[in-house]
């Protein structure tokens, strides 16, 4: 067992396509560490996977959102994985879909035991819409750790990007699970090295 001080940071470029499941029987073998990516449609969540593994399409970015109702596993090790959580809030989507989601969602989220943590991708100029509140108060009942990314924050200037992170960081301050935001920006490649230093982390044994 390493020391959790000579913790190493984890190469993400191994990250793999594994497998996708449409319910929790079908996800791969509940052992090892998982860190699942949560957020709404065109919320930015391909593009941070793809900028966190370097990869240009292990996980595809769509300007038509809404399009993967999977949940979508990525290996970085036998004991490592990144998932990808369908998005949500496309209005296209009918709300027979959404319900059906949202119950796969739950499934996964209460019973996966190798759940280390939740990414959860907002886009800083629109960030605590309902589906983010709904996993925020979550993951707050049940103490698992949250980190959110405000992503797209190029889209603003850098004073007001920070003010938004202010803002957010005064409101998670309520909450009483382990809960942190930073910057994120995968067209400018901002804050991937905190990203990758907050899932090393959750992914390896203390
Ligand atoms: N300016 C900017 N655009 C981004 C960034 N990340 C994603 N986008 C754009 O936002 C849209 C949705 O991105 P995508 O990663 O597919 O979102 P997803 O639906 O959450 O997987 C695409 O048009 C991306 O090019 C970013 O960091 N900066
Ligand atoms: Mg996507």
């Amino acid at each position: 067992m390493t020391e959790p001080n000579q913790r190493t940071l984890i190469n993400f470029q191994k990250a793999q396509f594994l497998t996708s499941a449409s319910n929790l029987s079908q996800c791969p073998e509940d052992i090892g560490y998982e860190v699942a990516f949560a957020g709404r449609s065109n919320a930015g969540k391909s593009s941070a996977l793809n900028t966190l593994t370097g990869s240009k399409k292990l996980a595809r970015t769509s300007k038509t959102p809404g399009r993967t109702q999977l949940i979508n596993f990525f290996s970085i090790s036998d004991q490592q994985r990144l998932v990808d959580l369908p998005g949500y809030g496309y209005a296209k989507v009918p709300e027979e879909m959404k319900k059906q989601w949202q119950y796969h969602l739950e499934q996964y989220l209460s019973q996966r035991q190798c759940l280390m943590g939740i990414v959860l991708m907002m886009d800083i100029r629109h960030p605590l819409k309902e589906f983010d509140l709904m996993v925020m108060q979550w993951a707050n009942s049940c103490e698992m750790p949250l980190h959110i990314l405000l992503t797209k924050a190029d889209k603003l200037k850098y004073g007001a990007a920070k003010q938004a992170l202010n803002k957010l960081q005064s409101i998670i301050g309520s909450y009483h699970n382990p809960i942190s935001v930073q910057l994120f920006s995968a067209l400018k490649k901002t804050g991937v090295d905190e990203l990758r230093v907050k899932l090393s982390g959750w992914l390896q044994e203390d």
